[in-house]
């Protein structure tokens, strides 16, 4: 599948559940996503997943990939990965839940489609379930060939799938895809996207009637499949989807993509998280997705394949009974700060009328709900809106790290303005540190710098600024005291 162009998430306002919003989930359900990264926004903060890229070959063209890169229907294009044999996959990925125990989750998502390389994928997730029965696995896949591998999948254990679905319509699908290559022949056109289309649609009720958890992510392409989106997500919940994410399109020329190539334009932050808000009243959204690449390691975010490439794992010898021991562990103290997290009270805030607009704000952080990175370390920002509702995550915003130490002192000033056009529309950034420039900058820009919250939870501290934005008279004319 997909793994590379654009890319892949939960609730009614915010995804991949938040914890208020996984209460109501049966448990179950709640056991299935309570530690995956992506299906759950909560545990985002606090567990890794990884890929591997065992997956080279493809049966569809999207007019958003270029094959010399990775799958792009969840992840971005630009990134090459290192193509392993399923023996390999096995040692790299027991390598990593060693070196790094919060990894709860292994995804295979390209470079091409899983399922266009069945016998790869299956037999690198047979041989994982037997030696590491704690690692979730999961798989991401544009769906043509899902339904004839759908029991192969439900018997792997393989709880979480996600199937990329850009349209339920053939003639919007015939703008987004060329061809597929189906029973031995390339059919291209209108057909092509009514197959691909009906193939999707049985696989996920398949996958639904079985318990498999599915999540659909959509990428949002201008003009091409935008109106039709909130279309697909009432169809994908009425089929019984457990999450919708809606990825913007990365399309840029030097890509090589035929989108790229066309001059097709990307979503704005806006557009994105507007359409988003439309299908929340149909489906649970994820919107903390970082389409990731398709041997991407570590927390969504962060990329630390470098660290467990081939020639590093190769002669490792792992003792996996030692592993899961120490990974129980671990898994225990987070979920003990997790509950700590949770029973932090949101900060009420209270002396808001109603019709008070809402406040964009761009949170610097490493994990854990805290705001805990230092503004310049930053290679995104987490948004949140305040607001007389309280607070909401509602999406992720990518920025080139400002601070890289002082050879690349000369590049930041660009990389700072660079950052500031990304940030638009966010009127408050909150970190644990931040440098004089940027500080100045900043306020500037319009935004307010705050580092009087550094460590503390999030949602916390964004319903402390909002309060105190409020109250500060910024606002005055919205403002009435609540008596
Ligand atoms: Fe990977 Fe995808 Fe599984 Fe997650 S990613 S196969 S569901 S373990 Fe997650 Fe990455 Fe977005 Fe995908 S942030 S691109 S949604
Ligand atoms: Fe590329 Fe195939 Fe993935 Fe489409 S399904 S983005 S063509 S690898």
């Amino acid at each position: 599948m997909q793994t590379t162009t654009t890319s892949s998430g939960c609730s009614k306002s915010s995804c991949g559940s938040s914890a208020q919003q996984m209460a109501h989930l049966p448990d179950l359900i709640r056991e299935k996503v309570h530690n995956h990264p992506c299906y759950s926004e909560s545990a985002h903060h606090h567990y890794a997943r990884m890929h591997v890229a065992v997956a080279p070959a493809c049966n569809i063209q999207c007019h958003y990939c270029n094959r010399r890169y990775d799958c792009a229907n969840e992840s971005r294009p630009g990134v090459v990965s290192e193509l392993l044999q399923p023996d390999q996959a096995v040692k790299k990925i027991l390598a990593v839940a060693s070196a790094i125990p919060q990894m709860t989750v292994v995804g295979i998502a390209g470079p091409g489609d899983p399922l266009a390389n069945p016998e790869r994928t299956i037999s690198t997730f047979r041989a994982l379930a037997e030696i590491a029965p704690d690692i979730k696995l999961c798989l991401s896949t544009n769906g043509l060939n899902l339904p004839q591998y759908v029991d192969e999948i439900f018997k792997l254990k393989v709880d979480h799938v996600t199937i990329t679905i850009n349209c339920i319509d053939p003639d919007v699908g015939a703008k987004i895809y060329p061809w597929i290559f189906w029973k031995n022949k390339r059919i291209r056109g209108k057909k092509a996207a009514e197959i691909l289309i009906q193939q999707q649609q049985l696989g996920l009720e398949m996958l639904v009637e079985r318990g498999v958890l599915v999540k659909v992510n959509s990428v949002m392409i201008p003009g091409v499949n935008d109106q039709h989106l909130q279309e697909v997500s009432k169809t994908v919940k009425a089929k019984g989807a457990f999450l919708h994410n809606v990825m913007p399109l990365i399309a840029e020329a030097e890509h090589g993509t035929f989108f790229g190539l066309m001059g097709q334009r990307s979503p704005s932050h806006e557009e994105l998280q507007s359409l988003q808000d439309q299908c929340a009243g149909d489906m649970n959204m994820m919107r903390h997705c970082r389409q990731c690449r398709a041997d991407a390691v570590g927390m969504l975010g962060e990329d630390r394949g470098a660290e467990f490439s081939l020639d590093k794992v190769a002669d490792l010898e792992v003792n996996y009974a030692e592993v899961m021991e120490k990974r129980a562990k671990v898994h225990a103290e987070i979920e003990q700060k997790r509950n700590v997290a949770a029973v932090i009270p949101l900060q009420k805030i209270t002396r808001i009328k109603r019709q008070t607009r809402p406040v964009l704000m761009a949170v610097a952080s490493k994990g854990q709900s805290l705001i805990n990175q230092h503004f310049g370390h930053a290679k995104e920002f987490l948004i949140y809106e305040g607001s007389s509702e309280g607070v909401r995550f509602v999406g992720i915003r990518k920025v080139a790290q400002y601070c890289e130490g002082s050879e690349s002192c000369g590049e930041t000033e660009f990389t700072l303005q660079t950052t500031l056009k990304t940030l638009q529309g966010c009127e408050v950034v909150l970190c644990s540190k931040i440098g004089f420039e940027p500080w100045s900058e900043l306020e500037k820009a319009g935004i307010k710098p705050d580092n009087t919250h550094a460590f503390e939870n999030i949602e916390t501290a964004v319903a402390d600024m909002y309060q105190k934005i409020l109250e500060s008279g910024l606002l005055i004319e919205q403002i009435s005291e609540v008596a």
